[in-house]
């Protein structure tokens, strides 16, 4: 039998997983799947050990089965109040990361000092010791020339000692440059809540209690963060007799599992969500007990016609007579349909049904409705229909979180000397705070990150260009849309240090590679969520001696670096270090692995050591010692308290705000520092809003890259179910499950569009496409699917890679890949209210026969 390369990995991997399996075990390996720990005597002969996973924003509790200093399976830590003893599918992914034959084995030294995709590095083995000396006497030049400014670091995924490495750090040495990745992730969808609410952060869903879900441009089932706790819920939702529906312009895994799918026109989610928000007041369903009434108990919410404010009487709300009389009056069921796609009867439907079953209901958001360049006002009318029906903070609805219980560690005000001082207050990398980009983040313009700017900004030079970088767990090069600009911009850094696990996109434009330690086996770690109206928090140890001579920049290659620039007469970041001290005893660290133990210890002692909690309220779970706690590895809180927050909120008025004090003021500041007016900023950042329409949540078609006569198809970026963020595609488990993702195809990547559409293009299943937008183009493979309407295209992010590894790319060798990667169509632009990246409803394509 003759076996192709792609066949031959199916079957090594297949073939290796199972050979490794059986190696040592006596009997069945199936006896490994219904082993609880201290229950059945395991055949293969190992133990369950405490972790945690960072292979998506859910960030569950683990325990890692290790045999002879191995980890060969995983599971979820059923002490977690999150998720119990259920898992999601991605977690076992992390075994065939952490032992991939790819991964950066040690350190290595570009040799050739071209950048560009087309130049080889041509990357030599060195030392720790000579790679941690040349980085060392980077940044020291830097500080020789008195421009440590000119130094960045770039974040992707990171833990909760982060604070050192990302913040402080880069502050002793004197700069202002620590971008994080969190507004190529999430930011507009922080935005509504945040602007309604005072809450800037992912809100926790009461799901178990609710009666009706609505799923707007989230797909709980696949992404977002809980999977493992939705998978196993979903089921039981259903038989509760939970209404569920979805809206998305894709027919997603949740709208499989839905009652009602509204299938949406891409970015047209402010029409619908008006229009049920008008239902909502039309049919006087709104809260009484939370929104308050109409003075004379009539309802005055009359289609057209304008309402007196002082005739309704507002409780836990503030500004819904404003909103009706500015925006929602005219928003009929009837209006939206013609805009939005979805008939007018199922959004009267659906509205009056949500209304009905409130508060034992909810709008769960995703970023589908706002990850959009006009996103902002979506994220607030979307996250408002929770207001409306009075589900905020109640039983059943929409919650925030409690927090963890953490203490701070150690911060950089001490260390930083005079040149720190000075330079730190240079301009940021990433533009933000600039008149077209607000990025207004928790009410403080210029106080958010703009992450995909910054390769614009390095090719401008403005406000400078930077000279070292390190990044880490991270890869920009591929996750950020206009790919392009990334490899241009990071061709003209001088010294780039990159700390992963694997090499990447990003890691081609690389000095230094720093190979790091798996985050799940090979280093500490720990990560707080929260879901199921709990909090917790894992911690996780080194379960396993370092597969490869890798280490954690977040705790060992900072120590490193410390002490080389020690050496070089510069001590402050030693001296820093050396305050994270062990707490139980005061030592202070002498190596990386002690400062890393010391930080996590100091980070979580309130949660370990009696001493520190007797007089703390809602303390959650209590332990006696550090040892105990990570012999656990999980901390849960006390379970939420509901309506706490109601006239308690973190907005100008205290209440939930239809109309906006909060972003009034914001964008007031804002406009002001820009000597203008609000209108012009709106203007400015793409939007159509004009007035008064600023401060509440309102319509706003879609900023649509591409002319429909050119590109006559709306793009649909989704998340690939088996994808662990950017970083899993190297794993033959990703790509032989890749049809997990309805409509996708094993070993391989496609682009999804109606039949009709296809038949008027005269292509069919399997052809070989050219899809081009504005920006760039891919080529792919076409998969007719019926789960989209006409006049749009779905494709999945994950593939596309050609760098990363022999399973990801489809010729590591000749930087080839594997289909497409969905960002080098997809614009650079951005919700500039939030700072966010635009993914959704953003641009259209075109698709011809390649
Ligand atoms: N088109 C499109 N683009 C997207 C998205 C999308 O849905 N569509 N999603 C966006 C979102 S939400 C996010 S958060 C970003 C994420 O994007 P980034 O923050 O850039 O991160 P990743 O691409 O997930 O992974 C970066 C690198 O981390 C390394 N790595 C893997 N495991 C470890 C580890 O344990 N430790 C260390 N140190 N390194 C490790 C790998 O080498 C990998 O290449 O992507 C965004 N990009
Ligand atoms: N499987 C998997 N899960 C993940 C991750 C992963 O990489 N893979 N990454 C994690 C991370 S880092 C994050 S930030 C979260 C993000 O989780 P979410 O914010 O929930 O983001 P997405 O999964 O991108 O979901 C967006 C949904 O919006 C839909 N959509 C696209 N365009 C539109 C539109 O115009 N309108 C509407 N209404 N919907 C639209 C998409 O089809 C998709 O189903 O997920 C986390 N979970
Ligand atoms: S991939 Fe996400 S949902 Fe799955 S186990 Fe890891 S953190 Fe949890
Ligand atoms: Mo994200």
């Amino acid at each position: 039998m003759k076996l192709s390369r792609r066949s031959f990995i199916q079957v090594s991997a297949v073939a290796s997983v199972t050979a490794f399996l059986l190696s040592g075990c006596k009997k069945d390996p199936e006896v490994l799947e219904t082993t609880k720990p201290g229950e059945v005597q395991p055949l293969v002969e190992g133990e369950w050990k405490p972790s945690g996973c960072l292979g998506c924003t859910s960030w569950c509790a683990k325990q890692v089965y290790i045999v002879d200093g191995r980890a060969i399976k995983i599971k979820a830590n059923d002490e977690s109040k999150i998720h119990g003893g259920n898992d999601c599918p991605r977690a076992h992914l992390a075994v065939q990361q952490v032992y991939d034959a790819d991964r950066i084995k040690q350190p290595m030294k570009r040799t050739n000092p071209k950048k560009g995709r087309d130049e080889d590095p041509m990357f030599v083995p060195i030392s720790w010791d000579e790679a941690m000396d040349t980085l060392a006497d980077k940044i020291m030049e830097l500080r020789t020339n008195n421009e440590t400014h000119k130094f960045m670091l770039l974040r992707g995924r990171y833990t909760n000692i982060t604070d050192l490495f990302y913040s402080s750090m880069p502050k002793i040495i004197g700069s202002p440059n620590n971008i994080s990745h969190s507004s190529i992730c999430a930011e507009a969808e922080k935005f509504g809540p945040y602007y309604t609410q005072g809450y800037w952060n992912y809100r926790d869903y009461d799901v178990q209690n609710t009666k009706y879900m609505i799923c707007w441009g989230v797909d709980p089932l696949c992404s977002n963060r809980q999977v493992s706790h939705y998978l196993n819920v979903f089921g039981e939702l259903l038989k509760k007799g939970v209404k569920i529906v979805t809206i998305d312009p894709k027919y997603s895994s949740t709208a499989a599992k839905s009652h009602v799918w509204m299938p949406v026109i891409p970015g047209q989610d402010g029409a619908l969500a008006t229009a049920m928000a008008h239902v909502i007041l039309a049919e006087g369903l709104w809260s009484r007990e939370f929104v308050g009434d109409f003075t004379d108990g009539n309802n005055a919410f009359i289609s057209g016609k304008n309402v007196k404010e002082e005739t309704f009487e507002e409780i836990h709300t503030h500004g819904v007579v404003k909103w009706w009389n500015l925006e929602l009056k005219d928003r009929t069921p009837e209006w939206a349909e013609a805009i939005c796609g979805v008939d007018a009867a199922t959004i009267r439907n659906v509205a009056i049904e949500f209304a009905k079953a409130a508060p034992y209901s909810m709008v769960f958001m995703g970023g589908g409705s706002n990850m959009q360049v006009r996103g902002a006002y979506n994220s607030m009318a979307v996250h408002a229909l929770n207001g409306l029906v009075g589900c905020i903070d109640h039983e059943g609805g929409v919650l925030t979180g409690r927090s963890a219980k953490l203490n701070s560690l150690p911060g950089p005000d001490d260390f930083m000397d005079e040149m720190a001082k000075t330079n730190s207050k240079n301009k940021k990398m990433d533009q933000r705070g600039t008149k077209q980009f607000p990025a207004l983040k928790e009410g403080k313009p210029g106080s958010g990150v703009i992450t995909n700017r910054v390769a614009d900004a390095i090719l401008a030079e403005d406000p400078y260009l930077p000279k070292v970088v390190i990044g880490y767990f991270c890869n920009f090069n591929y996750s950020c849309p206009g790919t392009d600009r990334w490899d241009k911009a990071m061709s003209k850094i001088e010294f780039f240090a990159h700390c992963v696990t694997h090499y990447s996109e990003m890691s081609h434009f690389a000095d230094l590679l720093l190979p790091s330690t798996h985050h799940m086996f090979e280093q500490m770690a720990s990560a707080a969520q929260k879901a199921n109206s709990y909090t917790h928090l894992w911690i996780t140890q080194r379960l396993i001696e370092p597969v490869y001579d890798v280490k954690n920049p977040e705790s060992e290659v900072l120590w490193m670096l410390a002490e080389k620039l020690e050496q070089r007469g510069f001590s402050n970041l030693l001296d820093f270090c050396k305050t994270v001290k062990d707490p139980e005893t005061g030592s202070e660290p002498t190596n990386g692995l002690e400062f890393e133990l010391y930080a996590y210890k100091t980070l979580t002692q309130s949660i370990w050591d009696p001493t520190k909690y007797t007089e703390l309220e809602n303390h959650g779970d209590k332990f006696n010692s550090w040892n105990e706690f990570i012999q656990k590895g999980v901390w849960n809180s006390d379970p939420y308290k509901f309506k706490g927050l109601w006239s308690k909120m973190k907005t100008e008025t205290t209440k939930f705000e239809f109309y906006s004090e909060t972003l009034k003021k914001a964008l007031q500041e804002h406009a002001d520092k820009h000597n203008t007016d609000v209108d012009d900023i709106l203007a400015t950042c793409k939007y159509t809003g004009k007035g008064e329409q600023a401060f509440i949540p309102h319509y706003e078609p879609p900023y649509m890259e591409g002319k429909v006569e050119q590109y006559p198809f709306a793009y649909i970026d989704s998340k690939s179910r088996l994808a662990r963020e950017g970083r899993s595609a190297n794993c033959s488990w990703f790509q032989e499950f890749k049809d997990a993702d309805p409509g996708d195809i094993k070993w391989s990547d496609c682009i999804k569009m109606n039949p009709k559409d296809a038949i008027e293009l005269g292509l069919k299943d399997g052809d070989k496409v050219k899809v081009t937008s504005p920006t760039g183009e891919i080529v792919t493979t076409l998969k007719l699917w019926e789960g989209l309407r006409p006049g749009t295209v779905q494709k999945n992010y994950g593939q596309g890679h050609w760098a990363m590894g022999h399973v990801a790319a489809e010729d590591f060798e000749k930087k080839l890949s594997r289909g497409g990667n969905s960002n080098v169509i997809i614009p650079a632009d951005y919700e500039r209210l939030s700072g966010a990246t635009a993914y959704y409803g953003s641009f259209r394509v075109k698709i011809e026969r390649a």
